[in-house]
This record gives structure tokens, sequence and C-alpha cells, in this order.
């Protein structure tokens, strides 16, 4: 049974002991032109408000910022870019020793170093996972100065990066002006970069819960939520496990143990249950004294009391199975890029809902935790990904281990996995993986190319990416049902495990039509998903166990690759449906209904 909680650096929440500041909004910043990226670390940009040492721009975090100028060169920057504010710290924090001041980046792509006041505070590599640092002691120093942060970010990826690329510098005078190199990415998605989650400043007294592991089970009617607390100092602990509406089931008053829940309510996804992604509140209180004071803090997590278990044809979640019928995504939008922005979390909450989707992938790296903790209240189903492979910082895994959204942990997309070393380093990968986190399933997304099944005999659960009729006999729509059924009866004859069609899909221009369907108009588009679908239902009887479109909406990709970014979206990039997102959407509800169980107060009509 699982939902498990996060190995250091909980995730910042208000509460009667803690503070929260966020700095969002507009910051000073300018990129780095000099030839070799370096002239803000020669200069020591760091050292004064960037106004002093050159021209800005006024950069919205969070955002990425290469879609917010009008300028190609910044849009497609690769380097250093210098972000820096000034910060009004409320005086109670600084003159309170007792109270601890933590700087939060949610996320920066890709490489970032932090300063306050001139004094580097953090720097930490990987764009899609938050770090902070412990400032108190560096404002404390001058406490009438103002608090000043830069944060150098950039965005170069290399092949020990995750994702990898790779530089090249074209040094032929005769095509080439000077200094001119280009990014390689083994991608299609935009390397935007930037500071793309929400920067905060929050507090706790300086002894404080630091920790909190939560594995859940039920036996009957009784949940267990076994849990682990860890408070730095020696601290007195109240544990109180909440319902939604407030009343306490369950107390300890010890660091670790189980709490009984009667009457359990268990945590369902939408679609599945009347009552989807009910959360518990799991309140900790811990009092630490220092001989001549007491410290309290207060820490409540949301948990989802629900369990997970593979068997070789089915996934179930609390013992019923699960079909996944679902989207992949990116995060991704006009003019924001990779930026978190909340009516657009909202809007595609809704659309999800709307197409009748009970789960998502977070292709091709770990969400914001803002919408994993809507996927938790929601009730929305996550395979949670990597942001590729060969993770080396093991707190890479931590981020979302929290949620009971996350069902599944996905290591790595598509890798050439026929390479020689592959399978040492993918039974290493899925080892570690598990040995993190005991309590869910973990799978990597192949492709169809069955010569690739390095990984798959240690995964849990196949996940399979194909594109017939696209990339492959492009046209020719009368493939997908013989090439399909080899594919599932391939996999399946082999590993005997339950398999996900993880990607499938092609592209349409929203508004190109013909008939009959030629490649890029919203018919073909439609008309590949149909023949996808009579195939799953064949195979959903036996072992196909989800079906994950690729993708959502439209996203944006590197120039030269496709006609200003992807089209394999059901919905365009403005979100809004094209002619397949309505075969979805009939198809899901069916599915919904077939599979889970609707609820009393679903209206959609061509379902029922
Ligand atoms: C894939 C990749 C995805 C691409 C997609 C495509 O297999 O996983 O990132 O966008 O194919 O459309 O080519």
């Amino acid at each position: 049974g699982v939902s498990a909680g996060v190995r250091g650096h909980a995730v910042p929440r208000e509460s009667s002991s803690r503070e929260v500041k966020e700095l969002n909004g507009l910051w000073s910043f300018r990129a780095d032109r000099s030839p070799t990226r370096n002239e803000g670390f020669d200069l020591a940009w760091y050292k004064g408000p960037l106004t002093s040492t050159g021209p800005v721009l006024e950069m919205p975090v969070p955002a990425s910022y290469n879609d917010i100028s009008q300028d190609a060169t910044l849009r497609d920057f690769i380097g250093w870019v210098w972000y820096d504010r000034e910060v009004v710290v409320p005086t109670r924090w600084v003159k309170d020793e007792g109270t601890r001041v933590v700087l939060r980046v949610g996320s920066a792509h890709y490489y970032s170093i932090v300063w306050v006041n001139g004094v580097k505070v953090a720097e930490h590599e990987g764009g899609h996972l938050p770090f902070e640092a412990d400032i108190g002691s560096v404002i404390r120093e001058d406490p009438t100065a103002p608090c000043r942060i830069t944060i150098a970010v950039n965005n170069t990826l290399t092949l020990t990066t995750l994702p990898p690329g790779t530089i090249t510098h074209m040094n032929d005078r005769t095509k080439y002006p000077g200094d001119y190199f280009v990014q390689n990415i083994f991608f299609d998605f935009f390397n935007y970069a930037g500071i793309h989650r929400p920067v905060l400043l929050y507090t706790t007294p300086k002894f404080y819960v630091d920790d909190i592991t939560v594995v859940t089970d039920y036996s009957d009617n009784t949940g267990l939520v076994r849990y682990e607390v860890s408070v730095k100092g020696a601290a007195t602990l109240k544990v109180t496990l909440m319902d939604k509406d407030g009343h306490c089931v369950a107390t300890s008053s010890l660091p670790s143990g189980v709490l009984k829940v009667v009457d359990v309510k268990l945590w369902w996804p939408y679609l599945m249950h009347d009552n989807p992604g009910y959360l518990y509140s799991m309140e900790v209180r811990s009092y630490v004294s220092d001989g001549q004071q007491i410290f309290e803090d207060v820490y409540a997590l949301p948990v989802g009391i629900r369990t997970i278990n593979v068997t070789t044809t089915q996934f179930l979640i609390n013992n019923k199975p699960f079909y996944f019928h679902g989207v992949n995504k990116h995060e991704d939008s006009d003019i924001r890029g990779k930026g978190l922005d909340w009516p657009l979390i909202v809007k595609d909450f809704n659309l999800i809902k709307w197409l009748g989707a009970n789960s998502f992938r977070t292709s091709h790296y770990p969400y914001a935790e803002e919408i994993m903790q809507m996927c938790d209240r929601h009730g929305i189903v996550v395979i949670d990904e990597c942001p590729g492979v060969g993770i080396k910082d093991i707190r890479s895994f931590g981020n979302a281990q929290n949620h009971p959204s996350v069902v599944m942990w996905s290591v790595a997309n598509e890798p050439a996995a026929e390479m020689p070393p592959a399978d040492y380093y993918f039974r290493t990968l899925i080892k570690h993986t598990k040995a993190l986190d005991p309590t869910r399933p973990v799978t990597f997304i192949t492709d169809s190319n069955y010569a690739r099944d390095k990984g798959a005999p240690y995964v849990d659960v196949i996940c399979v990416n194909s594109y017939f009729s696209w990339y492959h006999d492009p046209g020719h729509m009368e493939v997908i049902p013989i090439q399909l059924n080899t594919q599932f009866e391939n996999w399946f004859g082999k590993y005997k495990k339950p398999i996900i069609q993880s990607e499938y899909g092609a592209d349409a221009v929203p508004g190109f039509h013909s008939d009959p369907p030629m490649m890029f108009t919203e018919e073909y588009q439609k008309d590949v998903l149909k023949s996808y679908h009579k195939v799953f239902d064949e195979k959903r009887k036996q072992y196909v166990i989800g079906e994950l479109i690729w993708n959502f909406a439209d996203f944006m990709t590197v120039q030269g690759t496709a006609l200003g970014g992807e089209q394999k979206g059901i919905f365009t990039r403005q979100r809004q449906p094209k002619a397949a997102a309505f075969v979805l959407r009939e198809r899901y509800w069916g599915l919904a209904n077939a599979t889970g169980k609707l609820p009393p107060w679903t209206k959609y009509p061509c379902a029922l």
C-alpha cells in the first residue's frame, strides 16, 4: 500500500508557526551575451544590483524568458542569464533568531546559482525540481540592508545533464559568423529556460518538522497510515489525523507508528468513485525546548489512503482493476513557455475532466508541486516521469513522493536501449528507484522497436509508444490493426506483464481537412485514433491496462521539426478542441462507464 512522504525539504505550507512570502512578479533580467558567457562571473554581477552593471529587462517570474521579448536572440539564447530583485523581509523574521528563514526556488532551468546580498547561498543542477537555502545568517549580518536576491541560470545541456544534449561550435567562417554555436537536443520539445516555478521565502521555527514519510494500507474497513516524522531538535510530538471535516480520527505522540482509521474513506481516482481524491490531513506538532523557550512547529500533510498492486494482467487501485484512459502532457503554453500559470493549470484540469480522462503521464519531466497537489485533490492518476535517465542524485526522486495520485514512476523515455551497457544500466536504475520507493510500481517507456527491450524484464508494467502510419508507413492506416496487434502480442508473450499504450497519435493542423483523410488533417488524426481504439478494445479484455494519447495539447518545438510546434495535440496550444478531442471524449466517458463508476452528478449524454 502507498502514499509515501518526502525525505527532507517538506513542501512549504503556511501554518500557525510558518509564514510564506511569494516573490513572484517582475525581476530585473540580463542575458550574458559575452562570447564566453562568463562576464557576469568575471565582473561579479551578483555583488550589486544588476541595474548597476548594465541594461536590464523586466522579466516576469515564474515564466520562461524565451517568448517574452521581441528579440529572436533572446528566444534562442544559450548560456547564463541573470535575474535579481530586492525583497522586503519582515523585521521580525530578521530580529527573531528563533526563526529560520528559507529561500526556495520551485524550479529554474537548468543550472542555477543563487546569491543573497552578494553571498552565494545555493547551487543546483536540474531544471525540474525545487531547491532551497537557509538564508537567516546572511540577512542577519546587516539587518538594515535591503535583501537582494540574485539568481543566475544556465540552460546549456550536455551529455551529463538530464535531459542530455551537446554543444557544437561551427568554425567554418565561410558559412557561419564568429562565435557561432548550437545546442543539439535529443527530444522534440523546445528547451525553454528561466525561472519556471514560484520563488518564495518561508519561515519555520529554528527547531522544526523536517520530513514526514507516510505509507498507507487498509484492511476491511480500517485504514492504516504508517508514518515516520523527523524533527530538527529533540521534540515532543503530537500527531493528529483529521478527516475532511476537521474531525480527529487518530492520534499519536510517537515519531513513528501506525495510525488506524476506523471506517476509512479511501482515496479513489476520478470516475471510479462518487467521492474521488479524498484526503485526510495529518497534522504534526513538534515542541522543542532549548532550555529557555519552547519552539512549536505545525505542519499539515494531506494524506490519501490507498493501495496499488500489479498482477500479470491488471493494475489494481484499492484492489479494483484500474484502466488508464488519459493523456500525455507538457508544461507548455503561449508566451509563458514552461512558466507555472494558474489559469492554465485550472483550464487543463477542466479539459481533462471534460474529456473524461482519469490519468496523465508527466512527459518528460516532473511537473510542478502545485499540479501534483491538484491531482491528489481531484483524483487524477499520475505516471510521474524523470527528466531522462542516469540519475545520480537520489534526491531527484524525493520531490513527488507524497502524492497519492502518483501510482507509478517512469524512469526514462525511449532510450537507445539496444546499446550494450543498457542492460546493466536499466537494471540498476530500476533497482534504485524501487529501493527509494518500494511502494510504487516502476516502468520505463519503450518504443515499438521490439529490439529495445532492455529494462523491460525489470519493470512492473510495460509502457510502449508507437506511431504506426505516421513515422512508418505514412498515410497507410490499414497497417495499424496488424502492427498494433503484433506489438502487444510480442511484448505480452515475452514478459507476461500488463501493458499501457503510453503514446500514440498523429499531427493535425487545426482547420485542415480532407476526405478521404490525408496526413496532417483533422480527419486523419481522428481515424488514426479510432483504428488504435479497436485494437485496445480487444486487448483490454486481456492485458492492456491503459491508453494515453500523445498529446493533450500542441506544444512548441525547436524550429525545423514541425509547423511552429508539434501538432499532435487533441487540443490546440490555446486549449481549443480539434475534431479528435470529441472522438476521445466519447470514448473516455464510455470507458469510464464500463470500467469505473460514473458519479451521480455526471450528465455526459452520449456515454449514458
Ligand atoms: C515520442 C516522444 C515524444 C514525441 C513523440 C512524437 O515517442 O516520446 O516526446 O513528441 O514521439 O510526436 O514524435
